[in-house]
């Protein structure tokens, strides 16, 4: 069974991809030259067979890495595509459903923004929670409202459960972020800033912090 190890959780997101001129698929086979926590689809606006065809893809290469390959809101793209895992947001299918489609191995992940959130989550059969946005984010729509690195540290002492550090988390930000309580770092923009995926994401692994 594949758990998330500690570091950076790397974002395939195809809106922000698309909008630094990178190709979704050659990005993930950057990031996956670094040893990754784990690899996310995340896609807002792609219609369901040209996302298929893209995690029915990433997924070998994920496997060929042995990083944890997980699809964004989908469970029945993550079944499709063999990947290792979804994550759920608030409003997407409750945990236990998920599992119940996904099965026992799966990596699973909820999304959280409050500690009233964690603290609801505890008995949830998830493997780790998202937890943000820590820092103001431009790549998410209707966020909620910032947590901080302060809110980070409440919310890492009132669960058992891995946190996963999100939103507007810079290269700079991650040594902290970490001190903080965080087990992983879940980037997007940083990693494609620069219009150099491969050099971003071997820097980010290198100030997290190794596991
Ligand atoms: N979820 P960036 S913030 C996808 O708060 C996502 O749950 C968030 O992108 C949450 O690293 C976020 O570019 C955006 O800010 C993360």
């Amino acid at each position: 069974m594949l758990v998330l190890r500690k570091g950076i959780y790397a974002i395939v997101d195809l809106d922000a991809c698309a909008t630094a001129g990178l190709d979704p698929q050659r990005t993930a086979a950057a990031f996956l030259e670094a040893p990754l926590a784990a690899l996310q689809l995340r896609a807002k606006q792609a219609d369901d067979r040209s996302l298929l065809r893209l995690a029915r893809a990433l997924a070998p290469l994920c496997r060929a890495a042995g990083v944890p390959f997980v699809v964004n809101d989908r469970i029945d793209l993550a079944r499709l595509a063999a990947a290792d895992g979804a994550h759920v947001g608030q409003d997407d299918l409750p945990p236990r459903e998920a599992r119940a489609l996904l099965g026992p191995d799966a990596l699973l992940g909820l999304s959280t923004h409050s500690t009233a959130q964690v603290e609801a989550a505890v008995d949830e059969p998830v493997d780790y929670l998202g937890f943000g946005p820590v820092f103001a984010t431009r790549t998410k729509t209707r966020a909620d409202p910032v947590v901080g690195l302060e809110g980070l540290r409440r919310a890492a002492a009132a669960t058992r459960h891995p946190l996963v550090a999100i939103g507007g988390i810079g290269l700079d930000d991650l040594p902290a972020v970490r001190a903080a309580g965080a087990y992983a770092a879940a980037l997007v923009a940083a990693l494609l800033e620069g219009g150099d995926p491969r050099r971003r994401i071997h820097e980010a692994v290198e100030r997290f912090g190794a596991g």
